[in-house]
Formats: C-alpha cells, sequence, structure tokens
C-alpha cells in the first residue's frame, strides 16, 4: 500500500515524473515549483526531489515531486524510483508519438507494482508546438479514461495547464486517502462490533437418536 502519511492536519504525498528523456519531466518540474524555465537547476546526475506546499479546500498538503536522473534514456528506471508513490505524472511530448507509447508500458507497470493505491495522471507537453502535433488529443484522452488516469495538455516553456494539472492529481490523492480511511473506519467497526457479539458454547451433547428395535414396531 502507498505510504501516506500525515502531521499536524497535513498531507504528504509522493509524486513521480515518469516518461521518455527530452519531454519535458525536469522542465515541468521546475516551471511549477520555481517558475523558471531553460535553467539548468536540476542536475541529471541524480535521482531528487522538489518540494511543494498546496492548500486544497482548507486541507494542507506537502507534495514531494520526484524527477529522474535521466536512467529513463538508458531504460534503468527501476522500480525504487517510483516505490510508495501516491501520485505518479506520465509525460509524452505531443510531437513525439514514441513518447506516448512508451506511457502506456509505464502505466502498466505502475498498475501491476502498486494496484490502484496511486493516481495516474498522462500530460501531453510542449503545445506550444501545436503545429507539429503528431499525438491526437482524442486518442490520448480515450487512453488516459481506459485506464483509469486524468488526461492533461501542458507547455512548460509557456506555462499552461501545469497549476491546474498539480491541483487536479493532490484532489485525487486526497479523495483516495478519504477513501481509504472511510474503508479503516468500516472495518474498525466491524470488528468491535466483531468483540461485542457474546458467543454461548452449547456444550450439551446433542441428544441421541432413538434406537428403534428391529422387530419390536
Ligand atoms: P526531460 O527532463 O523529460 O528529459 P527536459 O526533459 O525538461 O530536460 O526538456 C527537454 C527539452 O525539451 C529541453 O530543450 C526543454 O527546453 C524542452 N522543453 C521542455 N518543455 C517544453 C515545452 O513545453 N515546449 C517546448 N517547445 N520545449 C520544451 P533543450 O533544447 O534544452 O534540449
Ligand atoms: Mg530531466
Amino acid at each position: 500500500m502507498a505510504n501516506i502519511s500525515s502531521n499536524t492536519n497535513s498531507q504528504n504525498f509522493k509524486v513521480v515524473l515518469l516518461g521518455e528523456g527530452c519531454v519535458g519531466k525536469t522542465s515541468l518540474l521546475l516551471r511549477y515549483v520555481e517558475d523558471k524555465f531553460n535553467t539548468k537547476h536540476i542536475s541529471t546526475n541524480q535521482a531528487s526531489f522538489l518540494t511543494k506546499k498546496l492548500n486544497i479546500e482548507g486541507r494542507r498538503v506537502n507534495l514531494s515531486i520526484w524527477d529522474t536522473a535521466g536512467q529513463e534514456k538508458f531504460h534503468a528506471l527501476g522500480p525504487i524510483y517510483y516505490r510508495s508513490s501516491n501520485g505518479a505524472i506520465l509525460v509524452y511530448d505531443i510531437t513525439d508519438v514514441d513518447s506516448f507509447q512508451r506511457i502506456k508500458s509505464w502505466v502498466k507497470e505502475l498498475r501491476k507494482m502498486l494496484g490502484t493505491d496511486v493516481c495516474l495522471v498522462i500530460v501531453g507537453n510542449k503545445t506550444d508546438l501545436e503545429k507539429d502535433r503528431n499525438v491526437s488529443i482524442e486518442e490520448a484522452e480515450e487512453y488516459a479514461s481506459k485506464v483509469g488516469a486524468s488526461h492533461f495538455q501542458t507547455s512548460a516553456k509557456q506555462n499552461e495547464g501545469i497549476e491546474d494539472m498539480f491541483i487536479s492529481l493532490t484532489q485525487k490523492m486526497l479523495d483516495r486517502v478519504t477513501e481509504q480511511e472511510q474503508q479503516n473506519n468500516t472495518l474498525n467497526r466491524q470488528n468491535s462490533q466483531r468483540r461485542n457479539v457474546l458467543v454461548v458454547e452449547d456444550d450439551e451433547a446433542p441428544p441421541l437418536p432413538t434406537k428403534h428395535c428391529c422387530g419390536t414396531s
């Protein structure tokens, strides 16, 4: 189960960025957290995360958003990277069909390893390059809804759609936590009801069947 923790009323979520090299993962993260584009701020030599604090309808949330160290370029990104994440942002480049196909194998792997505990968002990045689009919105949306993910389009360059995407993902993760809390409460209630049931042991031996002698009847 995903590691969801909360302290002093704030909820901590781990979110991972996944997708082929050069689709814009680091750019999306830097744009969202630091409102920067095209800076070499995050070293691509080590996996790292940036944090972002949010307040959604009075609920305080701390996001730790993990970025890869570029291992995806060598197909060397293992489960240790996405382990116990609450959310995954699967990024493709709208001009690159292969990058969209790659998303599908990530979805399979995440569902297999984390089940439905992880909330998925599929993101088509680089919408400023609309004239070179090679992945249709319809196809991407249809695929996303088939696998229980939401779909967003962004441009890290022009700062479009990024905040909406993160807010929507966070809302989904909060809903998931509420669902899990409700399930736990129901289980606890059932357990305590079970404890209150008085079990009366009936240790009297059952009556023996009446013997009928042949010929007496
Ligand atoms: P990655 O972390 O997925 O490997 P990066 O991708 O964030 O390093 O981005 C790869 C390249 O795509 C970078 O260009 C970056 O500037 C560019 N890029 C990222 N997002 C967008 C976007 O929304 N629109 C456009 N047009 N380009 C984007 P360079 O030239 O540095 O390789
Ligand atoms: Mg990167």
